[in-house]
């Protein structure tokens, strides 16, 4: 087997990457561990950023989020009792999307496989690249319906495979460096099938620690409860979940939250890391694979999208034209955006878990950001053009 490109992983970053190339007629071989009905149905993020939209309009692959995401422009914080409009728009002229990274998913998985007619393997195992310091990579994986292993001869392999993929672990020791960053909170991600309680994203400050609500569909709500690292999701009951949350964003003038049932209960130990450089050799990193930013700002999409965009465009230039400034210059054009979203996610993390962290000093110094945000018309707009990210053209 042979194709020019072997991207591993079917993520917002693989399938976008995939979707490139097929418009190019360039040949690729997507490699996923889990099957199609899986992926489509993992619900994650749900927040992008307006670039992002538009970069995905411009290759033809936003047709069905144009129609079916919503369009946000204003959230809210939630603080000593009251409630505090953010309006972001009003501000800029720039809007969030909301639109469930399954949803996204979906549509670009059909649109490469049954649209552009690209190779993908679904439920693939051992999934290993090879000679990567080569011009001539391999990539190995057991086939699920034969158990053999097969071997594909690419030019190019694009690790797109997430936090917990393979291509970082092949990564040889010393060629890249790993910055790593724990902010020793644990995040109870929750899924409710309930609608939402408020027409924007709320925001929660409180003693007992950061509650978050994000509208995600007419009937499902995504809920966010601070807790340990670690904790185990058993010791949430769903009493103690509505308790906590109607606690922590409970504000004067503000209806209860509408409560229902709790569809997903996981914890998310908040960490980060960036890969540099994201390339070694042929491969490529793309998305988590690269670079975990917490969803403290909702930024980790956001950026698989802006990598995928750079990689696949890159590649259709060489691939295509034999051009190699784009790819050459990979990883500098991704980590420019990667690092400033990794430092506006530290220091949102400040605001939301400041109140919490039962220091009255950064107590203290968490509140007078709020009140800046807040008070100070040139404070909202810096604060406004980081939570919606850079504006730029892709
Ligand atoms: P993905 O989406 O993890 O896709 C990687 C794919 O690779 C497969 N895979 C492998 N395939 C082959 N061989 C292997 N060895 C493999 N190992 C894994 C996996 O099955 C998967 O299909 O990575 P990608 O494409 O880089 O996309 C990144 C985003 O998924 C991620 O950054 C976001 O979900 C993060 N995130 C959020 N980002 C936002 O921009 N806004 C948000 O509001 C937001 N909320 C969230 C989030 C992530 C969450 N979790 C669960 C981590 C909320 C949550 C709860």
């Amino acid at each position: 087997q042979r194709f020019p490109v072997v991207v591993v992983g079917a993520g917002p970053a693989g399938l976008t990457v995939g979707n490139i190339l097929r418009a190019a007629s360039v040949d690729c071989l997507v490699l996923e561990t889990e099957t199609r009905q899986f992926i489509e149905q993992r619900p994650r993020a749900g927040v992008l950023e307006e670039w992002a939209v538009r970069g995905l309009q411009r290759r033809v692959l936003a047709d069905t989020l144009l129609e079916r995401a919503q369009r946000h422009t204003e959230c809210e914080f939630r603080f000593a009792g009251e409630r505090y409009r953010f309006e972001y728009t009003r501000l800029t002229g720039v809007h969030h999307w909301v639109y469930p990274q399954q949803l996204l998913v979906t549509d670009l998985v059909r649109e490469y496989a049954d649209v552009r007619g690209g190779a993908i393997r679904f439920g693939v195992r051992d999934v290993r690249p090879h000679d990567l310091d080569t011009d001539h990579p391999t990539v190995s994986y057991t086939c699920p319906e034969t158990g053999r292993r097969e071997v594909v001869h690419c030019g190019f392999v694009a690790g797109c495979d997430g936090a917990r993929g393979a291509t970082r672990t092949a990564l040889p020791a010393g060629r890249a460096h790993i910055s790593r960053s724990d902010y020793g909170i644990g995040w109870l991600a929750l899924l409710a099938e309930a609608p939402p309680s408020s027409d924007c994203v709320l925001f929660g400050m409180h003693p007992n620690g950061f509650a978050g609500h994000m509208p995600r569909s007419a009937d499902v709500t995504r809920y966010y409860l601070e807790c340990p690292p670690g904790d185990a999701p058993e010791n949430w009951s769903r009493d103690r979940v509505w308790e906590e949350l109607q606690l922590r964003l409970g504000a004067n003038g503000a209806p209860p939250l509408t409560e229902g049932r709790l569809i997903e209960k996981r914890v998310l130990d908040m960490h980060n890391y960036v890969v540099e450089p994201m390339v070694f050799g042929r491969l490529f990193l793309a998305g988590d694979a690269a670079h975990l930013t917490a969803p403290i700002a909702a930024k980790g999409m956001n950026l698989a999208l802006h990598d995928a965009f750079q990689l696949g465009d890159g590649l259709v230039a060489q691939l295509t034209k034999g051009d190699d400034t784009a790819l050459d210059g990979y990883s500098a054009a991704c980590l420019g955006r990667v690092w400033d979203y990794q430092e506006f996610s530290h220091w949102l993390s400040e605001v939301y878990h400041g109140t919490s962290s039962g220091d009255p000093y950064r107590a203290g110094t968490t509140l007078a950001r709020l009140r800046r945000i807040l008070g100070s018309p040139t404070a909202a707009m810096a604060f406004a053009e980081q939570y919606l990210g850079k504006n730029a053209e892709y």
